[in-house]
């Protein structure tokens, strides 16, 4: 079926489609009107969808085709770049070895962990030139040089995306547009590869447990995901059911983590999502393999996070203590893997 240019409308969930190019290049009154939008599906569901972003879909396109060749590679390769720490959160994490949950007790991920695995291969890649955490890259090869060059420029094109994107949260919260940028200007973040391989149908049949990503919140400011056509991703409404984020062309899904949610003193949402089984009903018995680009924004890893001003009216009413954005995210990682 044609994706929906509307966005999705469903079970009280509502995940519009913004036109960003009216924040970056429009008139007064439609940079205004455009963050407020933002800033309002922020707050309503935590998800928006994002047209004309600034990055081309050429781009977008080069990193999916350089995503699929590192996965391609043997098994044994991958290995070698495998993920080490939390502290670190670089290199490649094979099936199975990250369940994303909201449980932090280690006997309850590793019973969860046991029972359902992520039916998932991913490769985390960090800020460049950290001090004692450096990228696992494959850059021993010529494939592997071009990959490295690719993501490293990608890197920094979505690191300039998140600082926009935090000017029209700014911005819809009626702070000067700069107020963030001493928060992105390190950018402090991931960019994960991701690829589901393709999957016997009757995995989900014989358990109605399987999913390809486990139901969870992100852990940081906003998550800037890039999918393929193939579909899958779920997002939880307002009703508690599933609803399905549809692909729609030449956008970014772009969600808020918990961390913003606290920063926000609870005004903007994090919410819920997985990543099931794609809607198409194949002939065959498995259900095609999908990939995705997710890119894990922070707030500096060296800043300070307490109520945004304007999120409450005396002391009394901040729901959380400040926090270090470093330590808030290592904590996260550690209860994950
Ligand atoms: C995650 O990795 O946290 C995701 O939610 C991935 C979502 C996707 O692959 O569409």
């Amino acid at each position: 079926p044609p994706a929906p240019a509307t966005g999705v409308e469903e079970d009280g969930l509502s995940i519009p489609v913004i036109d960003f190019s009216l924040f970056l290049h429009g008139d007064e009154s439609s940079k205004q009107s455009t963050a407020k939008a933002m800033l309002n599906a922020f707050q309503k569901s935590g998800f928006l969808y994002l047209s004309n972003s600034g990055i081309s879909p050429e781009t977008v396109k080069t990193v999916f085709i350089q995503s699929a060749k590192f996965f391609d590679r043997p098994e044994e390769e991958k290995d070698a770049l495998a993920w080490d720490r939390p502290e670190s959160n670089r290199g490649y994490v094979a099936f199975g070895r990250e369940k994303v949950t909201q449980a932090t007790d280690p006997e309850e991920i590793k019973r969860l962990r046991a029972s359902n695995p992520d039916y998932k291969e991913t490769l985390e890649i960090g800020r460049e030139g950290v001090e004692g955490s450096p990228n696992h890259w494959p850059d021993y090869d010529e494939p592997g040089k071009e990959f490295t060059k690719v993501m490293k420029a990608f890197h920094l094109t979505c690191k300039n995306l998140h600082i926009q994107f935090m000017r029209a949260i700014a911005v819809g919260m009626g702070f000067p547009e700069t107020f963030f940028d001493e928060y992105t200007k390190g950018g402090d973040n991931n960019l994960r590869l991701l690829h589901y391989p393709q999957l016997l149908k009757s995995v989900f049949k014989d358990n109605t447990e399987a999913v390809r990503a486990g139901h969870h919140s992100d852990y940081g400011s906003v998550t800037l995901l890039f999918q393929d056509a193939v579909g899958g991703l779920e997002v939880k409404s307002p009703q508690n059911t599933w609803v399905r984020a549809t692909p729609v062309p030449d956008t970014i899904v772009i969600n808020a983590g918990d961390l913003l949610a606290r920063w926000s003193n609870d005004t903007i949402k994090s919410t819920n999502h997985r990543v099931v089984q794609p809607p198409c009903e194949p002939e065959s018995d498995m259900y095609p393999e999908r990939y995705s680009v997710a890119y894990f924004c922070n707030p500096d890893f060296d800043k300070l996070i307490e109520a945004l001003p304007g999120t409450y009216a005396t002391d009394a009413d901040k729901k959380y203590p400040a926090i270090n954005s470093g330590n808030y995210l290592t904590q996260r990682l550690a209860a994950t893997y």
